[in-house]
């Protein structure tokens, strides 16, 4: 089965800026050969972006607010075709980001593709359960907000609809690894019954059973398993390229064990890697990480024959 990269290069849903350049970034720290050192067909369909501002009215690199809600709007419309796209030729697609705003467009496509056919699992990796509304939001920022408007979350104006925008369940979507919801959000995810596993149960459950879990649950519904992989959802002094860094996270192993028992189930069906910042990034460290855990996703295993992680250095 053929994985299928596609890079949404956009920092219009976060509130601070370079995570525009995170698909160029994961693929200087060697995604494509990492895949194809795995034995997988790959096929990188470059980067979906906006046209920059016009610099003689309005005299800033930077995007006013309404231009940046118009960016991840735009986006999401031509992630969803794209991803429908991919997902119709049988591929797997990834999904690079890019802020988090992008997987409004990337689990619409996984949704509007299952249709009533097959049903979606979301796995959404992160620190945050980014599930506020425009209602909710005490930042305002849309990459706060995907799975709120995903799962049909009052608060969005019309703008927010379309044929593009798929629906999911929020009964079938678990939070992972995360430690900072802000107040009516977490309000919200309770009254919806969102599968919230925090870093605390992580701490005293261990990341095998709640895995075996979650795990055994797709399997019996046999669902799509989409998985969202926010770079944030990693302890900080592991992968500090994110402009939303919250301590306490993943740690390296518990991150790849994640991967490898994604891998082993064989439920995954598509993938987002969002939120890498490059300018933050510490030459490559959390890309670096990232192509990683990626490559445990897609099989590579410590006594596998595929070769171990690169080795990172930071300047040659
Ligand atoms: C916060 C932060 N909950 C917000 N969210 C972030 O702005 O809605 N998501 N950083 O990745
Ligand atoms: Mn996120
Ligand atoms: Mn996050
Ligand atoms: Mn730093």
């Amino acid at each position: 089965r053929r994985i299928d990269l596609i890079g949404i290069a956009t920092a219009s849903g976060a509130s601070v800026r370079g995570c525009g350049m995170g698909p160029e970034s994961l693929r200087v720290a060697g995604l494509v050969e990492a895949l194809i050192d795995l034995g997988h067909r790959v096929a990188d369909h470059g980067d979906l972006r906006r046209p920059r501002p016009d610099v003689s009215t309005h005299p800033s690199s930077g995007r006013a607010p309404e231009q940046r809600k118009a960016d991840v709007l735009d986006l999401a419309a031509r992630t969803s075709e794209a991803g429908m796209t991919i997902l119709s030729e049988g591929c797997l697609p990834v999904f690079l980001g890019g802020d988090h705003s992008i997987a409004m467009g990337s689990v619409s496509a996984v949704a509007r593709h299952c249709g009533d056919e097959r049903p979606v699992h979301v796995m959404w990796i992160d620190a945050h359960a980014d599930y506020n509304t425009p209602l909710t939001s005490p930042t305002g920022n849309l990459h706060g907000m995907p799975l709120a408007l995903l799962c049909g979350e009052p608060g969005f104006d019309d703008s927010f609809a379309g044929p593009w925008l798929g629906r999911i369940d929020p009964r079938n979507v678990t939070i992972f690894g995360a430690r900072s919801i802000d107040r009516d959000e977490r309000k919200l995810l309770q009254s919806r019954g969102v599968d919230v596993v925090d870093m605390r149960k992580i701490d005293q459950l261990g990341v095998v059973a709640l895995m075996q879990k979650l795990l055994e649950r797709v399997k019996t519904a046999g669902a799509h398993m989409h998985v969202s992989l926010d770079l944030d959802a990693m302890d900080p002094s592991i992968a500090p390229g994110g402009g939303t860094l919250v301590p306490g996270g993943l740690s390296y192993r518990e991150a790849h064990l994640i991967m490898e028992m994604l891998h082993d189930s064989g439920s995954v069906g598509s993938l987002d890697v969002v939120e890498l910042n490059p300018f933050l990034d510490h030459g490559g460290q959390s890309a670096t990480l990232l192509v990683d855990l990626a490559a445990s996703l897609f099989g590579r295993s410590i006594m596998g024959e595929e070769p171990g992680p690169m080795e990172f250095t930071t300047e040659a």
